[in-house]
């Protein structure tokens, strides 16, 4: 499969077709003077051989992200970092000191309760967090259906902020006294701090096939970029289906046969290059058929356009040819009546036409008597002339000059 990339993350849009919350929590009713929790959390040092029954989660308010930031970040509440409003629960190991008690510090949930959850419901974790993880911590998400036993549903190792979401339909089952741990595991590490926690049913149907995809079907002479970084690429647009349930993202295919979309972008964003290839023999390449479709995806599934196809210009962008006249420029613009020619071989060049605003021809240098970088045109009037420049393989660049 060939390697794509898109320049830009993702964006992902979320409207629910149903949604049912069974546990919400924004910690507005703990306590940040004294580190209280909100009525029905409750934090405990689950490691009782060497650990310090002290060190457990609190509640703070109006604090900077901790070390290792410097003080006055505003991270904790910076929406672009951890995006938390007022109080908020934090494990903060490195606050705790290097005493060798190692951690294993649990903030638990109230029970929430699936039993009603409706049929093909799926069970969401939403929260905002902020982890820093450097030296061997890790957080477990752990979910029980009897608030005795625990089955952790994911590890969070790497330092990651912001929002996250995780499905937990399997481990909640259709438990009546469900509950959530967060598990913080480390030794004289960093910190994890949560916000915004809730627990929701959702339901979605698959979204409708994505709409007005361009190229459009059948087109011709689509045009091949060159990016600031050298790769191919071309435009790609779409737009997600007016009706049912939202796509969340979407998926690019396609190929050189409609039967084989061997080529693909997982989380493309219409209106977006996708870049292919940096050379003439690699990746898109000039006269040539594409077939390609999108596809729209939710948490039901995925729903695919038909396929399309359309194909690419002449000259590939990266050809010697092409790269003769990229660079090829007159200056300077305006002009008192010489300018210069830059950026070619004058060898290279057949001839140049100059026409006025008319469009009447004012003057012609053919090749056999273009012998200088210079051309003068001050014997012609103030105005706009088109300088319309055809080199010896056929390929025209026009410029306009502005005569004063
Ligand atoms: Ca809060
Ligand atoms: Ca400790």
């Amino acid at each position: 499969m060939a390697k794509f990339y898109t320049p830009l993350l993702a964006l992902f849009i979320c409207t629910n077709f149903y949604s049912q919350t069974v546990l919400s929590e924004d910690f507005e009713t703990g306590n940040p003077t004294n580190g209280t929790l909100p009525s029905g959390w409750t934090t405990v040092q689950e490691n009782t051989t060497t650990g310090n029954s002290s060190e457990i989660w609190i509640v703070k308010s109006g604090a900077d992200a901790p070390v290792p930031f410097a003080a006055g970040n505003g991270y904790m509440y910076d929406t672009t970092i951890a995006g938390f409003t007022g109080n908020y629960a934090i494990f903060d190991s490195d606050a705790y000191g290097d005493n060798n008690t190692p951690e294993q510090a649990a903030l638990i949930s109230p029970a929430f309760d699936c039993s009603s959850k409706p049929a093909g419901a799926n069970v969401v974790l939403n929260m905002k967090h902020f982890i820093y993880a450097l030296t061997g911590q890790s957080v477990q998400l752990q979910i029980s259906q009897d608030g005795a036993n625990y089955t952790t549903v994911a590890t969070i190792a790497n330092t990651s902020y912001g929002s996250y979401s995780l499905n937990i339909t399997d481990a909640v089952g259709s438990s009546s006294t469900a509950y959530l741990k967060i598990l913080y595991i480390g030794n004289w590490s960093y910190f994890y701090a949560v916000d915004d926690i809730s627990i929701s049913f959702i339901t979605q149907n698959v979204p409708n096939a994505a709409e007005n995809l361009n190229p459009v079907d059948g087109a011709t002479d689509v045009p091949i970029n060159v990016s600031t970084t050298g790769a191919k690429q071309i435009l790609f647009d779409w737009q997600a289906a007016n009706t049912g349930d939202s796509a969340t993202s979407f998926n690019w295919y396609g190929g050189t046969s409609a039967d084989n979309l061997d080529l693909s972008v997982t989380g493309a964003n219409a209106g977006n290059y996708i870049n292919w290839g940096t050379t003439i023999i690699s990746g898109w390449q000039a006269n040539t058929t594409y077939y390609w479709r999108i596809g729209s995806i939710n948490s039901a599934g995925e729903t695919l356009t038909d396929i399309q196809s359309f194909t690419t210009v002449n000259n590939d962008p990266l050809s010697i040819d092409e790269l003769l006249i990229k660079n090829l420029e007159l200056y300077p613009n305006p002009t008192e009546g010489i300018i210069s020619v830059d950026g070619i071989d004058l060898n290279e060049i057949d001839e140049i036409e100059v026409i006025n605003q008319l469009g009447q021809k004012v003057k012609k240098y053919e090749s056999e008597n273009l012998t200088s970088y210079s051309l003068d045109i001050s014997e012609l009037e103030k105005g706009l002339y088109y300088f319309k420049i055809k080199t010896k393989s056929n390929l025209t660049k026009n410029l306009k000059i502005l005569k004063k």
